[in-house]
């Protein structure tokens, strides 16, 4: 089901929705592949939606927050903007004070995504040209969300380059299980399969792996509620604005690779991937302004789940001519 819901700069924005047999559902628009709902049932059947979105649909032009969208040409942040490979260094936009952030100003969050809607997916393909944002080659990108019977999201990345260049793609959604943003997320516990996180310097770049063992504020291997680390004073957690903001390392030998529950509404999303690194966010930078879904928007109102390459890496995840960049993700939806 396809329904226009906006007009940017003279471009027609429309939201595509996809459900299951079970009354699940996905939406998603054409800008920027933005996911603007999902919605899951509770643990008493009430079905409601488990991700922010913004209150008036005017904010995605900016987004400000980079609410839903799929993020690229790299994720993350990228030091002083320069993608140095081989013998190169390629200047792009620093969009985060000294930094390059989410592919820059534009990038494929703020990209026309033509869509094709099958019965229980959505297909969205962009070309962007050579030189778009500073990166060099013409790349395809595919993305698909695919919503299954048993209430599971999965995200295809698909992209081809016509030149070697970095490629490094994620999804922002800020899940928030309370349900049509009821709540916080503070009061949500977190299990990550995850030995080890990069600390971040000032600037939020990733400067060294280190071990939760040595850092037990964010093991989070047995699971633990997010207020209980935002309110830690520890370091890493002060200079992201008292929260999470950071790249863990996921273990290759556990399938479920991430775990976010909610006790209130008996709510769990488990993640499988692909990538090897997962950039937790835990919406520190959210302000009042502008509203999110619930009438309100405040510090910790979702938190990202951001499953990726290590950011800051461009020799990792380039990409050759002729070569293709697959990647998925699975979010599975329970409720008990
Ligand atoms: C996340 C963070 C950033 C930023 C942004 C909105 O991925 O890593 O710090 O604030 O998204």
């Amino acid at each position: 089901m396809k329904q226009k819901v906006a007009t940017f700069s003279g471009e027609e924005i429309y939201a595509y929705t996809i459900e299951n047999g079970k009354g699940m559902s996905l939406t998603a628009l054409n800008f920027g592949a933005a996911i603007t709902e999902i919605n899951v049932p509770d643990k008493n059947g009430l079905t409601e939606n488990v991700v922010i979105n913004y209150q008036d649909i005017s904010n995605y032009e900016v987004n400000p927050y980079y609410l839903g969208i799929v993020v690229g040409r790299t994720s993350g942040r990228t030091k002083e903007g320069l993608l140095k490979f081989e013998d190169q260094a390629i200047q792009v936009e620093k969009n985060d004070g000294n930094n390059h952030l989410h592919g820059g100003i534009k990038g494929l969050a703020k990209s026309i995504w033509e869509v094709t809607e099958k019965k229980d997916s959505l297909i969205f393909e962009y070309v962007s040209p050579d030189g778009e944002d500073g990166y060099p080659g013409t790349v395809t990108f595919k993305v698909s969300y695919v919503l299954s019977e048993d209430n599971q999201v999965t995200i295809n990345y698909w992209a081809s380059p016509d030149k070697k260049t970095p490629i490094n793609l994620t999804n922002h959604t800020y899940f928030n299980l309370s349900g049509n943003k009821k709540t916080d997320i503070l009061n949500h516990s977190l299990k990550l399969a995850s030995p080890s996180f990069y600390e971040l310097d000032k600037e939020s770049m990733p400067v060294r792996v280190v071990k939760v063992d040595d850092h037990p504020t964010f093991d989070f291997r047995k699971g633990k509620l997010v207020k209980d680390v935002v309110d830690g004073g520890y370091e890493q957690t002060d200079i992201v604005g008292g929260g999470i903001d950071h790249p863990f390392l996921l273990d290759d030998s556990v399938e479920e690779k991430i775990t976010l529950t909610d006790p209130e509404s008996g709510r769990t999303l488990t993640v499988k991937t692909d990538d090897p690194a997962v950039v937790v966010y835990s919406g520190n930078q959210v302000k009042q302004t502008p509203t999110l879904n619930g009438g309100t928007a405040e510090k910790y109102a979702g938190i990202c789940l951001e499953t990726q390459m290590p950011p800051n890496e461009t020799e990792s995840y380039l990409i050759e001519k002729g070569e293709v960049y697959r990647k998925q993700t699975v979010f599975s939806f329970n409720a008990k």
